[in-house]
């Protein structure tokens, strides 16, 4: 069944010029593009999108590196999206991501690792809620 899921391209890829390339991956994995947009995140916007990471020790780095650029967040749209979004992506440290993979391609680092997809149903919703808006989701 058809559904949304929610995405970033990172800070490292897009000033690496890797936007346009990770979009022509998705679009040729069959997502449409439901809508995109870039933006520059504030660190207490970056906190407020990674709350559930709050207590971990990485969360000062991962906050202050989404705040660190431009980033794209999307909404892609599939059948199984969700879960065919996160196989797509690779795994969070590109040095254990598979060939072929978004993170594998375009990522550098368990930091810098080029894109954000959201891990379940909830937090897609949640996602999706934190940077659009109904209008926009067409
Ligand atoms: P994401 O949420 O960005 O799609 O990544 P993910 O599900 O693969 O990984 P998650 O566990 O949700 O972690 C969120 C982001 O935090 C950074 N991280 N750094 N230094 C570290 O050990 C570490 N661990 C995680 C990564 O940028 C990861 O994408
Ligand atoms: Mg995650």
């Amino acid at each position: 069944m058809s559904q949304r899921t929610f995405s970033i391209i990172k800070p490292d890829a897009v000033k690496k010029g890797y936007t346009a390339a990770i979009l022509a991956e998705i679009e040729k994995a069959g997502f449409k593009i439901v809508a995109i947009k870039k933006i520059g995140l504030t660190k207490d916007q970056a906190a407020g999108f990674y709350y559930v990471h709050s207590e971990r020790g990485f969360f000062d780095e991962l906050t202050t590196f989404m705040s660190s650029g431009a980033i794209f967040p999307m909404v892609l749209e599939k059948d199984n999206a969700i879960a065919d979004f996160r196989k797509l992506m690779g795994a969070t440290d590109p040095a254990k991501a598979d060939e072929g993979t978004l993170r594998k391609l375009f990522a550098s680092s368990i930091g810098e690792n080029a894109v954000h997809g959201s891990d379940a149903e909830e937090t897609a919703a949640f996602e999706i809620g934190y940077f659009f808006t109904g209008y926009e989701l067409k």
